[in-house]
């Protein structure tokens, strides 16, 4: 049996635990700093095996030892949002949780890939390879396939078509620049642009970016956690059973894109060494444009990264 083992057992940690057990992938271990938390969720978790028909090991714990020989670490510790941040604001708090999940996991998984989800994305994920002194091919983050399942489940409400006809892809910085691509998302194969009247499509965008913003609004405190968990493990599935299966994730680039040292989101093969290959689409002048913007967003807050912790 696979390993996973998720470090923060808060909203978006155990509900991925939740997910990930659902499909019987993988003994599945919960960390965390606060006690008896991830041990008492664990617990409740595993009591409801029976009940769905699924054989794996649930496991709570406040020690690193107990994720030894993970084939994933899924990295979700941190502070979310509050109503008025944004993701950056979570850099220094964040920094330091991300900084010793990483080590500390890698001194008992010497193999394991990553997937990050931590805020701000990108840059906690380029910590983790930074840190961590790994591949690119090892550390993944999670954000193209909740922002991509967003503007499919707006597109499948305005149209009513089923959301497996519809196919959306949104790239480049886990942020408000991010670029919802208009062209390369279709409905069963129908470029969206020529689907959809523009302002239609255009109110779809700009709900897309907004999208973990107006959740956090409706919540009051925390964020999204259902569709972010549930798009991490759609990632461990592809990983574990070596799909091969392309999806939009915050990847390492080198040239790709022209963009070099820097998280960004692509479409990206995933299979059992991780991150097998970024795509590259054609992007025409506009969307290359909307691109660089949200590049130089990203690099800006690795930057910032980069002045609080000596990577
Ligand atoms: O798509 C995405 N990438 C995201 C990212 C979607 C959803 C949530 N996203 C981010 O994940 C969010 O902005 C936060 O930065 C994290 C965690 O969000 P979550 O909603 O799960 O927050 P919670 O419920 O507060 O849980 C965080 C847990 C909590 O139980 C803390 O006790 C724990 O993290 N925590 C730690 N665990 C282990 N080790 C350390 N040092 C630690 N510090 C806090």
């Amino acid at each position: 049996m696979n390993k996973i083992s998720i470090v923060g057992a808060g909203m978006t940690g155990a509900t991925t635990a939740h997910w990930l057990a659902e499909r019987e992938l993988a003994n599945l271990v919960l960390v965390d700093v606060v006690e008896g938390m991830p041990q008492g969720k664990s617990l409740d978790m595993l009591q409801s095996m029976p009940v769905i028909g699924r054989d794996v090991s649930i496991l709570g714990t406040n020690d690193y030892a107990d994720t030894a020989g993970s084939d994933i670490i899924i990295i979700t510790a941190g502070l979310p949002r509050k109503p008025g941040m944004s993701r950056d604001d979570l850099l220094s708090a964040n920094a330091d949780v991300v900084g010793k999940a990483a080590t500390e996991t890698l001194k008992h998984s010497p193999d394991a890939i990553y997937v990050v989800l931590t805020n701000p994305l990108d840059t906690m994920a380029y910590l983790t390879l930074k840190l961590n002194k790994l591949p690119r091919e090892r550390v993944i983050g999670q954000a193209g396939v909740l922002d991509s399942a967003r503007m499919r489940a707006f597109v499948a409400q305005e149209t009513g078509v089923s959301v497996e006809n519809i196919q959306c892809y949104v790239l480049g910085g886990h942020g408000d620049e991010m670029v919802p691509l208009t062209h390369h998302s279709n409905i069963a194969g129908i470029p969206l642009r020529d689907y959809l009247p523009a302002d239609k499509l255009e109110a779809i965008v700009n709900r897309t970016r907004k999208g973990g913003g107006e959740i956090v609004n409706l919540l009051k405190s925390g964020s999204a956690y259902y569709a972010p968990s549930a798009a991490v493990a759609q990632m461990s599935e592809a990983i574990l059973k070596d799909k091969h299966l392309i999806l939009p994730c915050s990847v390492y680039m080198q040239g790709e894109y022209g963009l070099s040292d820097i998280f960004f989101g692509a479409p990206a093969m995933l299979g059992r060494s991780g991150m097998e290959k970024i795509i590259e689409y054609k992007l025409d002048p506009d969307e290359k444009a909307l691109f660089d913007k949200s590049a130089a967003a990203v690099k800006d807050t690795h930057e910032a990264l980069k002045k609080l912790v000596k990577i």
